[in-house]
């Protein structure tokens, strides 16, 4: 049976299905849980869309405007206990979904879990660059081609998620990008990825390039200012565009909890391995061989050194230091 068949298995038709996107979610989530919800209406079930949390980006809403999205948040959706959800570029019981009431029925996701979903159906490529093309997999087993709306979004996702073809690519994706590139508004979608920043955000820059540490081939960045999770990814990726860095942790207050977002260049150190290491016993994360995130809440913070120290941990530093004393 092919994925998507399997996930229609695993749904009711006669009830409507909700379609969620990860917490804060960023193009990759929105594009997939869009372009499937409409992959699936063709095969008669109906959708609805929706996420945790609020949407930091701009370059998202411009998108999700533009593209005429119907997405809201999981707090208007009144889904009801007898909804099923599928989840799109995470899972539940990860720290960036909230629960929704009714049954995840389907996980379609390219982050490596912790633990195997307990739910009827689920779709994890790890080597995907993607959830974006995980999602157009299943338009060509449905023998369907994604409209230009439904190509523009996941091209969008396809190619912020490996940073215009520069991490993580797997030969998938990149077949999914030589269709969609025409398929989709290419212009649309190049012109976002170049814009995600503001004049604005120069502020958090001048304090991360002011504020960072750096232990060889380790940048360490602790903001103190306000900074959306993808203002943040950003810096991490202009850290990581130095020679002489290979890996970057960004660490960001968010009211009751310390947000991290972690760049890594070097196969022997990825980010979810060394975030899990790192986070053991005080917050939760995880990601990809490249990038990757996390959460630590308020009263388990160890301090900004503190935190640094557990990375130089995780990479086997400290005991290097210990040894030749
Ligand atoms: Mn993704």
């Amino acid at each position: 049976m092919g994925n998507l068949s399997g996930l229609c298995a695993a749904l009711d038709p006669a009830r409507p299905v909700v379609v969620q996107a990860h917490d804060f979610p960023d193009h990759d989530a929105v594009g997939s849980a869009f372009a499937l919800a409409r992959l699936l209406e063709r095969r008669g079930y109906s959708c609805r869309l929706c996420y945790g949390g609020t949407i930091q980006s701009e370059s998202l809403r411009v998108a999700i405007d533009h593209l005429d999205i119907p997405i809201s948040t999981c707090a208007e959706l009144d889904t009801g206990e007898g909804a099923q959800i599928v989840v799109v570029d995470g899972f539940v019981g990860n720290s960036n979904m909230v629960g929704l009431p009714g049954r995840v029925v389907g996980v379609l996701d390219h982050h490596r879990p912790p633990a195997e979903p307990a739910c009827p159906f689920f779709d994890i490529r790890e080597e995907y660059g993607s959830c974006a093309t995980i999602v157009f997999e299943y338009y060509h087993e449905a023998g369907v081609d994604p409209t230009k709306v439904e190509s523009t979004a996941l091209l969008i996702g396809l190619m912020m998620d490996t940073a215009f073809m520069t991490r993580g690519v797997s030969h998938k994706d990149l077949a999914a990008f030589s269709e969609l590139f025409f398929a989709g508004e290419w212009e649309i979608a190049a012109k976002l990825l170049r814009n995600s920043l503001s004049l604005a955000d120069l502020a958090t820059f001048r304090e991360a390039i002011l504020g960072c540490v750096v232990a060889r081939d380790f940048c360490y960045v602790q903001l103190e200012g306000e900074c959306s999770a993808e203002v943040a990814a950003l810096v991490a990726d202009f850290f990581l565009g130095l020679r002489e860095i290979q890996f970057v942790a960004v660490v960001t207050n968010d009211r009751d909890q310390h947000r991290l977002s972690v760049r890594s260049e070097d196969p022997e150190r990825p980010t979810d391995a060394i975030i899990r290491a790192a986070l053991d016993g005080i917050g939760s994360g995880g990601g990809h061989t490249h990038m990757g995130g996390g959460t630590i809440p308020e009263d388990l913070y160890p301090g900004n050194e503190g935190l640094r120290k557990r990375f130089l941990a995780a990479f086997g530093w400290l005991d290097e230091e210990q040894d030749s004393e």
